[in-house]
């Protein structure tokens, strides 16, 4: 049996999350169309008869801007460094530019061998050949360098050679963890990036970066419910009103569809209760950072 460590690295959008899902058979990472979606290391285990794989998530490598910019490429390079075999995956709806050779340079010290998934084929080639000519250039730089595929995180398309060419790349070893555990992931972050999942594909571009969910409290009131009190941080009361949206609609709809989705985590019902508070610069405040589980 094999075993090993996966990172998925990319730029923001490039579906990373999109193809962890799609392996797992199962949400573990919340997805949208807004770039950099993921903010934490999240990771999802892969079992199958020639062994087990662990995924670990990252947030998009981009050209950080602030604190919380730091945090999430700092993440990546962590992940970089401790992993066996580094996915990198490319969008090849979008030509390879400055954010791609950014991540380029930091893959060339990457130890683990590199793999490079081509994403998006079931929206036809694109890109693909600028980026098999981008690796070709780069190719005698990185050292040891393996194989790209094309695939669709989407419809799955060629993801199982993709799990082939990971499996060769890994060497014989005992599972990390056992068969039942698909993500070690904790509960109350999971929590907090599903009602951040809701604002994201609800707001789209218009709130990119500036919102973030803090789960306050969760309770067990009874055997069959839980309370959870969570808030939305934004930075201005215009993102605030956005939030909460026309008579309180929009905070009213993703918290209905959030509450579905912790119900079917938690395996109970739940009392949901939202509000949305404005704290101007959350992404520079160290305490906030805390809460929201990022340890700098
Ligand atoms: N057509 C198509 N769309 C995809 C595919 N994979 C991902 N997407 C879409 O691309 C967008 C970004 O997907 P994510 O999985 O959130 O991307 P990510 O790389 O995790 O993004 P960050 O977390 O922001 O770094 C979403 O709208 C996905 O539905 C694919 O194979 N085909
Ligand atoms: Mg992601």
């Amino acid at each position: 049996m094999k075993s090993g460590f996966v990172a998925l690295i990319g730029r923001p959008n490039t579906g990373k999350s999109t193809l962890l899902n799609y392996l797992l058979g199962e949400k573990v990472s919340i997805v949208s169309s807004v770039p950099q979606t993921t903010r934490f290391q999240c990771r999802g285990v892969y079992n199958d008869e020639r062994g087990q794989i662990v995924f670990v998530d990252t947030p998009g490598m981009h050209i950080p801007e602030d604190g919380l910019g730091r945090y999430l490429n700092d993440a990546v390079i962590q992940a970089r460094d401790s992993t066996d075999v580094v996915l990198y995956i490319a969008d090849t709806t979008r030509k390879p530019g400055e954010e791609e050779e950014n991540i380029v340079r930091q893959l060339k010290i990457s130890k683990a061998p590199v793999i490079m998934a081509l994403n998006k084929i079931d929206k036809g080639k694109g890109h693909t050949e600028d980026y098999l000519e981008f690796w070709q250039k780069i190719l005698p730089e990185i050292n040891p360098l393996v194989i790209s595929v094309p695939i669709s995180a989407k419809t799955g398309e060629n993801t199982d050679r993709l799990l082939q060419e990971i499996f060769s790349q890994l060497k014989e070893g005992e599972p990390y963890y056992p068969a039942q555990i698909l993500t070690d992931f904790p509960r109350r972050l999971a929590i907090s990036e599903i009602i951040r999942e809701k604002f994201l594909t609800r707001l789209h571009e218009e709130l990119p970066h500036s919102l973030a969910v803090i789960v306050d409290e969760i309770t067990e009131r009874s055997k069959a419910l839980t309370y959870i009190k969570a808030v939305i941080l934004v930075e201005r009361q215009n993102h605030k009103q956005m939030v909460i949206g026309h008579g309180g609609s929009l905070i009213k709809q993703a918290g209905q569809e959030a509450r579905k989705e912790i119900e079917e985590l938690l395996e109970t019902k739940i009392y949901l209760e939202l509000t949305a508070k404005v704290e101007p610069k959350w992404q520079e405040n160290p305490q906030i950072l805390k809460q929201l589980g990022y340890f700098l």
